[in-house]
């Protein structure tokens, strides 16, 4: 019997005495599932330059073999996210690639509209003053939801990279009207079983105004947009020291918590692993949804949130920095399912500050790797999905067959 095995019996017989289902966890751990998004492998960067990494995908196939790659050992996976402009085929479709990830096993999540990458931006896209830009732009959003479709996927994430950088550049009400106006277009187009993800960022490409800044101005159009419009939170998308779990408890609360864009930051929208930075942070988020969980008035929003990552892999191998990022999520997922809940709200409503929060951190503190490795074993998978990787020679197969072009010491 291996280590971790015996300290699976142990953990599970404290969790028995206490009352909770272990069953039920596993269940809940092997059912969260993470979108992989295919802008994340192969080579990415910052402003500064691309380090190139050997094998790196060069084409939407290779994406969809990576993430097929991926899921194969975290099970839980099997879902792309899209961006629109990058994931066709050479002339321009999109059914090829929705099939060729049918035969690997995925499926296509979420799918981006890009109105960020093409000169006429540089006003905006919806927010622009100019009229011929905000159509046309409504005519990509239009092309989107037909994607979609061919797609088979039912959601749509929408960032705006639309702001202003200098103090009187635009009206910045006008901009507001405008940016419902193009959303609502968006919205109507798409099809009734559709969802949008609306997400916000606080500043980047432009830095004086950023249209869709924070929480607050995405509830705003959601709710003004209807029931299919819910709020999406990317972890990197906030000025240092806000309060993420705080505003997640928010949207859970008013059922417009849609999805999120998982990532680490440090200072800006750094795009680090998932639960690297701020592992904290993580578990206290999860804290909040599985608390929603039990409300009966919040259970279906808090089950109904749609998961992705967002990042870019710099310095990291990409396909092993998205297996690590799922692997981080789902301890801090596993660490808020142990919360205990009841001694917790009784706590709360004592107002007995030191034992709230020594029962939520003993969740925190709690190892779940025991518990991971089992249901990764329940699933048939390796215990530690980055050995199963590396074991798998798979970097060594990619940089054969695509090319080893800046193979560095642990490139395989
Ligand atoms: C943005 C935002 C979007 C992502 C782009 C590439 O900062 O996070 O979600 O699609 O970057
Ligand atoms: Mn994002
Ligand atoms: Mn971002």
């Amino acid at each position: 019997m291996e280590n971790w095995e015996r300290q699976y019996q142990v953990l599970a017989q404290v969790l028995t005495d206490r009352g909770l289902d272990v069953d039920a966890i596993k269940q809940q751990i092997k059912s969260l599932v993470i979108e992989l998004p295919s802008w994340a492998v192969g080579n990415s960067g910052t402003r500064y330059g691309v380090f190139r990494q050997a094998g790196a995908a060069r084409s939407i196939w290779e994406k969809v073999d990576d993430c097929a790659k991926i899921q194969s050992v975290l099970g839980v996976c099997p879902v792309m996210a899209s961006h629109v402009n990058w994931d066709k085929t050479d002339d321009g479709r999109y059914e090829p690639v929705r099939d060729y990830a049918a035969q690997r096993g995925l499926r296509i999540g979420t799918v981006h509209p890009n109105t960020f990458l093409g000169q006429q931006y540089k006003f905006g896209s919806i927010c622009n003053p100019f009229a011929d830009v905000r159509e046309a732009t409504i005519e990509h959003f239009v092309d989107c939801v037909r994607i979609t479709r061919e797609f088979g996927s039912k959601a749509i994430g929408i960032w705006l990279a639309d702001g202003t950088n200098y103090p009187g550049q635009d009206h910045l009400r006008s901009r507001k009207h405008r940016l419902f106006d193009g959303l609502k277009a968006l919205y109507d187009a798409m099809d009734p079983d559709m969802t949008l993800f609306v997400e916000y960022k606080f500043f980047e490409p432009f830095f004086y105004t950023t249209d869709l800044q924070d929480w607050g101005m995405s509830f705003m159009m959601c709710s003004r947009l209807g029931p299919r419009a819910r709020v999406l939170v990317d972890l990197g998308h906030h000025a240092s020291g806000v309060n993420v779990e705080h505003i997640v408890s928010i949207l859970l609360d008013e059922n417009k918590l849609g999805g999120f864009h998982l990532n680490n930051r440090k200072y800006a929208d750094d795009d680090l692993m998932a639960g690297t930075i701020n592992p904290l942070e993580l578990f206290l988020i999860f804290d909040q949804i599985i608390d929603a969980t039990f409300d009966p008035t919040t259970a279906a929003t808090a089950r109904a949130v749609c998961y992705m990552l967002d990042q870019s892999h710099n310095i990291e191998g990409s396909l092993e920095g998205m297996i690590q990022s799922v692997m981080n999520t789902q301890t801090a997922h596993a660490k808020a399912l142990l919360v205990d809940r009841a001694p917790l709200r009784a706590a709360q409503a004592a107002g007995d500050v030191i034992l709230a929060n020594r029962t939520l951190m003993e969740a925190y503190d709690s190892d779940v790797q025991p518990l991971l490795k089992q249901a990764r074993v329940e699933m048939g998978l390796s215990p530690d999905p980055i050995v199963a990787f590396r074991e798998s020679g798979y970097l060594r197969q990619i940089a054969a067959e695509r090319g080893a072009e800046g193979l560095g010491a642990l490139g395989g």
